[in-house]
């Protein structure tokens, strides 16, 4: 009998995967964590029910969250990244040279143990020199810190349900703003496009209730729900849709999904989204 792991989104559809083998099942004091190897997309990783991220997919997601804000800020030195446990978005991050210190706050340490147990494939530098990892709550540490500004901030959240709900409210917005360098920006995942408008809708709300430059964008990640995914560039003045070259060049030789072309052409969003949006 196959064994089937289903993702239950809003009681509305389900999306399965059939896994060859189950590889780990814990509980966290914050969720259910699980990690299969599925047929199709390699090494799973769900939490609380919901899928998070495969070995065959991930570059699509990691990929369209870091690099669009990545190559068009104009300083890149200091970074950091909220969540993102499975390690794919530091991943990316320390690509670029320019990169002189990226701090990771992800709430659940069991998460990144078990995740460079069985996601060693993503290949994330965890011992780089210019990473500085902690364990804890994101929100009371943008809240909290008191030390330089960054020049990217990159929220690689959970879907904002339960305490994951705090990562869109506007009071996180703008404690985001207050660590972010005058030129800086921040970037956050804003889910379906299709099936998750809401979402969508009330984090970019949100957003420019903070921010005067709000740029949602889109790609595909075909595990997640609909396939269609979009991510959010929130900023004082800068305009996303310009990569820098020298930028380019350090990502897309070994990229597997972004470039030039599909950086600009993710900012132009469908008619009637353009609409909800206002
Ligand atoms: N519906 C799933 C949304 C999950 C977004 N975060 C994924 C973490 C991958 N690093």
């Amino acid at each position: 009998m196959p064994s089937w792991y289903e993702e239950d989104q809003k009681s509305r559809t389900r999306f399965s995967l059939v896994a060859k083998q189950p590889l780990a099942s814990a509980q966290s004091p914050y969720q259910k964590i699980d990690l299969f190897e599925s047929e199709q997309f390699g090494v799973v990783l769900m939490l609380d029910g919901l899928f998070q991220t495969s070995e065959k997919d991930e570059h699509f997601y990691h990929e369209m969250l870091i690099h669009p804000a990545m190559t068009s800020a104009p300083s890149i030195k200091r970074v950091l990244v909220i969540g993102g446990g499975d390690g794919g978005s530091i991943r990316e991050v320390l690509r670029y040279k320019d990169v002189e210190h990226v701090t990771m706050c992800e709430i659940d340490g069991l998460v990144i143990d078990l995740c460079k147990q069985h996601l060693a494939s993503f290949n994330v530098p965890w011992t780089d020199k210019r990473l500085d990892l902690r364990v804890g709550d994101g929100i009371a540490f943008m809240k909290e810190h008191k030390g330089p500004l960054f020049d990217v901030i990159i929220v690689d959240g959970s879907d904002p349900v339960g305490p994951a709900e705090g990562l869109i409210a506007e009071s996180f917005y703008a404690a985001c703003k207050k660590c972010l360098s005058p030129e800086g920006a921040l970037v956050v995942q804003s889910e379906s496009p299709i099936v998750m408008r809401d979402d969508l809708v009330r984090i970019v709300n949100n957003m420019r209730t903070v921010f005067p430059r709000v740029a949602p964008y889109l790609g595909p990640v075909p595990i997640y729900p609909s396939g269609s995914w979009s991510y959010t560039l929130a900023s004082d003045k800068l305009d996303p849709r310009v990569p820098k070259p020298e930028r380019l060049a350090q990502i897309e030789p070994t990229a597997k999904y972004y470039n030039r072309d599909i950086h600009v052409a993710a900012f132009a969003l469908p008619s009637d989204l353009k609409r909800d949006l206002g």
